[in-house]
């Protein structure tokens, strides 16, 4: 199978709870590697800017509102098919839809505070890594 990268935030509910490391772990044991890793608190334009696909939702000031309600941490997880092994990882948007064992069965408590992000296709994970991260930031394995 493919390596990819995929960009991940460990959004700011989950930050709250101290569940940054228990996350991580997840990752880690499900095959993928963190490759690049920055705590920071979103501003409303960082924010605005990264779900600008969503802008006409009318979830949109909520979401914006919510992910710059205290620090993330963004990353990068590299790994075979890393996208879509992220997505498996996370379980659905919505926790009460979540599959057992799953980040957001576990950690998440409403579909807007639901944990993590993580992106969805080749397209926006290459978009989103380097929204956030410059090539030199992203360490290469092995
Ligand atoms: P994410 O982008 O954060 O990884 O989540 P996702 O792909 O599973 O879901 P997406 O459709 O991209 O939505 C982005 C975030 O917006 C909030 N949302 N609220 N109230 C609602 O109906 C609703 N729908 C989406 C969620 O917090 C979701 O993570
Ligand atoms: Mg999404």
């Amino acid at each position: 199978m493919a390596q990819e990268r995929t960009l991940s935030i460990i959004k700011p509910d989950a930050v709250a709870k101290d569940a940054i490391g228990d996350i991580i772990s997840r990752f880690e044991k499900g095959g993928l590697s963190v490759v690049a890793a920055r705590m920071m608190r979103l501003t409303r334009e960082q924010a605005e800017g990264f779900y600008a696909e969503h802008r006409e939702r009318p979830f949109f000031n909520d979401l914006v509102g919510f992910m710059t309600s205290g620090p993330v941490v963004v990353q990068v997880l590299e790994g075979d098919n890393a996208i879509a092994k992220n997505r498996e990882l996370m379980g659905a948007t919505n926790p009460k839809e979540a599959a057992a064992g799953t980040i957001r069965a576990d950690f998440a408590s409403s579909i807007d505070a639901n944990a993590v992000h993580g992106s969805d296709a080749p397209e926006s994970a290459e978009r989103e890594i380097h929204y956030f991260f410059g090539d030199a930031e992203i360490c290469a394995r092995g």
